[in-house]
């Protein structure tokens, strides 16, 4: 009776592990021979969710979605402050200049951690890290895309990001600057790995070392050595992906505006170190000049995304003061709308003399509700909708 029962319950497995070996065939060949370059194999599938979270999956694929209906607004330190307010002051409401202007919240919500690798309670801009923390979580709840900015101080002379001292070469050939650069990112990685929702590390598109073609960073051009800076690129997402294991980030390439020899992808680190391509623009109050560079850098940008495969993203834009009538109507909007970018950030509002959004009462309001209205501008609801 019992050897029976035994054989029984051997030969149902028998059949079980056959009925589980064909559906995986089925399943392969289905793949193999489908001529579908987005299908996946189950093997290719189970390696990108390893890699990246379900989440970060997802928001790649928003990205690429959405930039075919319009581009996705984005505000840095959208909601921790404004012009004569901190969230700080009053935390049980979450504001925006953006919204107190338009009526709408941005859709993208740009944060900056440098000093976290100091372990600081406060961002170099004097945002508790806590608040930040809870400002992403709820911006990625109501549908908000996040990404980080990291302004990480000198290694070698404690200076802040534009202090020019040489330190990437010093810390490729110097282990105790190492085993303090290890420091650094694991601070890093504990942050953005504590910024969860349903106990899952939500998803963000980081942006380390942007503006690297410019000579106003450590790690930037003529202050770090091209392969150097590759080096310290690989090695930091090497640390953040394997070290640390976070597959919650997607990472953002972002040199400055070109300039008339320049090579968008000099700096490049990689296919495997990229997931979003990007460039950072600035309008220092000459429209002319501004949109040339929109247009001539952005079809580069675009040229190579879409070789790639990857989304595309007007990284850091703004017209500091916002002094030029009707900048959001007539300089920014017309040079953007067919781009095909997935979002564009606006810097940071910190005073007077230091943002890149109207606050109330600013005379550029109207033109910015006008930029609101028009049909490739997409904020908070509009991602939801
Ligand atoms: C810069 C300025 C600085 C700020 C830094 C990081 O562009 O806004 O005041 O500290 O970004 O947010």
């Amino acid at each position: 009776m019992t050897s029976k029962y035994f054989k029984m319950i051997m030969i149902s497995g028998f059949m079980f592990v056959l009925i589980l070996f064909f559906l995986f065939l089925s399943f392969s060949c289905k793949n193999d021979l489908s001529n579908d370059a987005n299908k996946k194999s189950l093997v290719e599938e189970m390696d990108t969710i390893e890699r990246r979270s379900r989440a970060a999956e997802n928001l790649l694929i928003k990205l690429q979605d959405l930039s075919k209906k319009g581009f996705a607004i984005g505000h840095q330190d959208a909601t921790s402050y404004g012009l004569n307010w901190r969230h700080l002051d009053s935390p049980d409401s979450i504001k925006s200049d953006v919204a107190k202007v338009s009526g709408k919240f941005p859709a993208v919500y740009g944060f900056d951690i440098g000093h976290i690798e100091l372990g600081r309670t406060h961002n170099l801009d004097s945002v508790p890290f806590d608040v930040m923390r809870q400002l992403m979580i709820d911006a990625y709840k109501k549908g908000g895309i996040i990404t980080v900015s990291w302004h990480a101080d000198n290694l070698t002379s404690k200076g802040n990001s534009w202090d020019k001292t040489p330190t990437v070469s010093d810390l490729i050939n110097d282990g105790k600057l190492q085993q303090t650069y290890t420091l650094w990112v694991k601070r890093v990685a504990d942050f953005l790995k504590s910024v969860q929702v349903d106990n899952e590390p939500i998803p963000v598109i980081f942006r380390p070392f942007h503006e690297m073609n410019g000579s106003w960073f450590w790690w930037g051009e003529g202050n770090c050595s091209v392969e150097d800076y590759k080096v310290l690129w690989q090695g930091t997402v090497d640390l953040l992906r394997e070290t640390h294991g976070l597959n919650n980030l997607l990472y953002a390439y972002s040199p400055n505006k070109l300039n008339p020899n320049d090579d968008y992808m000099k700096y490049y680190p990689g296919d495997d170190y990229v997931d979003v391509f990007g460039i950072d623009i600035y309008d220092f109050k000459n429209s002319e000049d501004y949109i040339h560079s929109v247009v001539h850098d952005l079809a580069i940008v675009k040229k190579v995304a879409q070789e790639k495969q990857k989304p595309y993203a007007f990284t850091e834009t703004g017209l500091e003061t916002l002094s030029t009538p009707n900048w959001f109507t007539e300089v920014l909007y017309p040079n953007i709308e067919n781009t095909g970018v997935s979002w564009i950030l606006f810097w940071r509002n910190a005073r007077v003399d230091h943002h890149y959004m109207p606050y109330e009462g600013h005379p550029i309001s109207e033109d910015f509700r006008a930029f609101e209205a028009l049909p490739k501008t997409l904020f908070l609801e509009d991602l939801t909708n």
